[in-house]
């Protein structure tokens, strides 16, 4: 049972040992509980008695043990960390959290967008990667995403966007997905969404785990050094696992596999110590690339290729703890663009500038309270001081009169309380163009027109197989859009605007004709391909971090099973032994080995490589068991290795496995072979766009 004498911090005795063992129970007000299994009744059957406090109080605080959930990002897994700066960035930022060798506090949370909390991991969708830097300067809020640019360019078209993406409003349906009638109208209408699109429809949002995605801050940042000079940032997380992602079937049948694909996988990886790590990046320029630049820096719908503005290493994360408590960490952490800190500012993107009165404005609802800060996830680590007072849940007890400033209670002997601080967060006093001030105008820049030079540059810059990948996410997508049938047309037009291969494979995919291309607000022009925007550019050939499915059955053979389980962990590989009954399976030698997981609740899907340990005896009776040859038939499917012992192959024929590079015996081949997919057979297993 918790004590929480300590957390209330009313520095009491351990409450109440019942003679000196555990804690005993008692209501929220402290008062011993003798029975918490039978209400209070008037006679043994009779009706239950409105005195019973007991009762009601904890049907009471169950009732509402719920709050809102998030409107947008309601589905998510947190974890705790630890941001190590380590270069010396002082020249640009004056942030102590940049500070070489400083050591500061995170909270992590991952979500996906669109569905609601108890939705599943791996629907395709954005991913939220939001940062809680608890800085000696007070808390820094890096709210980013798995992607680098945003579906709108102007915080007016949010609620548009959501209302759209989320399930239909008289049906509620569909749940956690983009695939549906009013988001595409809506995409259709809004031709400033197509950069995005073109990210949201490739494997970026089919994440093979949240420690192998990349993050972004998206908007440009400014740095400010000690001088006040600034410096416009982009920020960027890249993960130490390179990139992975699954595929569309895989990602469809996880979804039936495991719920909870990702919050597992990130939980287990912290919890075996294989701690999730990232390295922050940067990318900085001035004022003078933004001017030269085709497009706005501070139009969050376009990015600067890394081509054009490396990207510099400036520190490392580390989760490596996961949360105590579902609830009091990862649902009410409360992340705001708003907390920044000195030596980082704002631009004047205008998605940007919208998301900083959101934030802070959802909390009161989803939180309850504008004493939301206090919460111990919200607390900043550092002091804080001031004179607000109050207010719903106040849980800080302030002594003295001083609260207020200026006074001068402190001359009369009284405490005063916070004083000024001298490095404290100070807005840059940019120079402002006549762009930048000047008559009120709900317009938009002219310099935000361009909506499909980097839609093209994105996809230009993705292998022959990613291209594919995004031609046929089109074509599902679009093929779910049930009665208005002049959204697709009206998308294809749009796309011509992108590349008119893209554009001719989706109208075929869908068996439309190619309909006139969309008028564009402003001439495409081309740009150079950049392979940081290619997913399979930026794999990591590595089983770190990576799991091995391994199928055995009664007659396995011991010595090949054992030296394949070494091979992998000798790798960094984790190996997980699935067979038909969970009590294991009795080898060749004569001994039992326990199986990790149920062959019906363990499909392939959830591994990144398989392999197939079985003796001709193991091998006919799992020919008759649907789920052996689908673990093989997905594996293939799914473009994943597979090692399979010589006297597996029937199970390899029925399940329509044929030989290719990923198709090995189970030793070092195998191992090799494990490290990678295998993109070039998939032509050979379903038709894509
Ligand atoms: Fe958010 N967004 N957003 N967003 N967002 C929220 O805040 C909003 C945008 C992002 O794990 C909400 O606390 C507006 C861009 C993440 O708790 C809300 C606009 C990016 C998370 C909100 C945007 C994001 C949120 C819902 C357009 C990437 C989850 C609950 C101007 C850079 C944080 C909450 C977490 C959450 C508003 C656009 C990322 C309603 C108005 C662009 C990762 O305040």
């Amino acid at each position: 049972m918790t004590d929480f004498t300590t957390s209330r911090g009313n520095g009491g005795e351990t409450h109440q040992q019942a003679s000196g063992d555990a804690p005993v129970l008692t209501t929220n007000h402290g008062v011993p509980i003798s029975d918490n299994q039978n209400s209070l009744k008037s006679g043994k059957r009779g009706p239950t008695l409105l005195e019973d406090f007991v009762l009601r109080e904890k049907i009471f605080h169950f009732d509402h043990e719920r709050i809102p959930e998030r409107i947008v990002h309601a589905r998510g897994s947190g974890a705790h960390g630890v941001f190590e700066a380590t270069a010396d960035i002082s020249d640009l930022s004056k942030a102590a959290v940049f500070k070489q060798g400083t050591q500061t506090e995170v909270f992590v949370r991952f979500s996906t967008v669109a569905g609601g909390a108890g939705s599943v991991d791996t629907p395709r969708d954005v991913r939220g990667f939001a940062v809680k830097f608890y800085t000696s300067e007070g808390n820094w809020d890096l709210v980013g995403n798995n992607i680098p640019v945003f579906f709108i360019q102007d915080a007016i078209k949010f609620p548009d966007l959501v209302h759209a993406v989320k399930m239909e409003a008289d049906r509620a349906y569909p749940q956690a997905g983009s695939a549906h009638d009013t988001f595409w109208d809506w995409a259709s209408l809004m031709p400033e969404s197509t950069h995005m699109l073109m990210w949201a429809m490739s494997d970026r949002t089919l994440p093979r785990s949240l420690r192998m995605m990349e993050g972004f801050g998206v908007h440009t940042f400014k740095l400010v050094n000690e001088e006040g000079h600034a410096s416009f940032v982009k920020f960027h997380w890249k993960p130490r696992l390179g990139l992975q992602s699954t595929i569309w079937d895989e990602a469809l049948k996880l979804q039936a596999a495991d719920n909870d694909y990702h919050r597992r996988d990130l939980w287990e990886a912290i919890d075996t110590g294989a701690f999730p790590q990232w390295d922050l990046g940067i990318q900085v320029f001035d004022q003078a690339f933004a001017d030269a630049q085709p497009y706005d820096v501070l139009d969050a719908t376009k990015l600067i290729p890394e081509d054009d503005v490396p990207v510099r290493v400036i520190g490392t994360l580390t989760l490596n703890r996961n949360p105590d408590n579902f609830f009091a960490e990862t649902e009410q952490v409360a992340f705001l663009p708003t907390n920044i800190v000195p030596g980082i500012d704002f631009s004047n993107d205008p998605l940007l500038q919208g998301r900083l009165f959101s934030y802070l404005d959802t909390q009161n609802s989803r939180l309850g309270t504008t004493n939301f800060h206090q919460i111990p996830i919200n607390a900043a680590r550092c002091p804080m001081h001031n004179f607000q007072r109050d207010g719903k849940m106040q849980v800080h007890v302030p002594k003295g009169r001083a609260n207020y400033e200026p006074n001068s209670l402190a001359e009369h002997g009284e405490d005063g309380g916070a004083r000024e601080s001298r490095r404290g967060f100070a807005t840059v006093n940019a120079a402002t163009g006549a762009d930048e001030q000047g008559d009120k105008l709900r317009v938009r820049s002219e310099t935000f027109a361009d909506h499909y030079s980097q839609a093209r540059l994105f996809y230009r810059s993705q292998d022959a197989h990613e291209q594919a990948h995004i031609a046929s996410s089109f074509v599902f997508e679009l093929s779910k859009v049930g009665v208005l049938d002049k959204v697709p047309p009206r998308m294809v037009a749009n796309l011509r605007n992108v590349d008119e291969d893209l554009a001719q494979r989706v109208a075929d995919g869908l068996g439309i004709p190619l309909p006139d291309k969309a008028t564009a607000a402003k001439e495409p022009v081309d740009m150079s391909p950049s392979d940081a925007l290619s997913i399979h550019k930026n794999m990591k050939p590595t089983l770190e971090g990576r799991a091995v499915g391994i199928l055995i059955h009664d007659g396995t053979d011991a010595a090949e099973l054992d030296a394949l389980i070494a091979a992998v962990e000798a790798e960094q590989g984790k190996a997980v032994i699935v067979a038909p009954k969970v009590g294991g399976a009795k080898l060749s030698d004569g001994s039992t080995r326990k199986a990790d997981g149920q062959l019906a609740g363990s499909p392939s899907q959830i591994f990144d490589a398989v392999a197939i340990v079985l003796s001709d005896e193991g091998t006919r009776a799992l020919l008759k068991e649907g789920a052996a040859v689908q673990f093989a038939m997905d594996a293939f499917g799914h473009l994943k290795a597979i090692g399979a012992s010589a006297t597996a192959k029937p199970l390899l024929d029925k399940a329509g496995v044929e030989p290719d590079a990923g198709v090995t015996d189970t030793g070092a081949a195998f191992i090799d072979a494990a490290k990678h997919r295998f993109y070039d057979r998939e032509p050979n297993v379903r038709m894509l766009a």
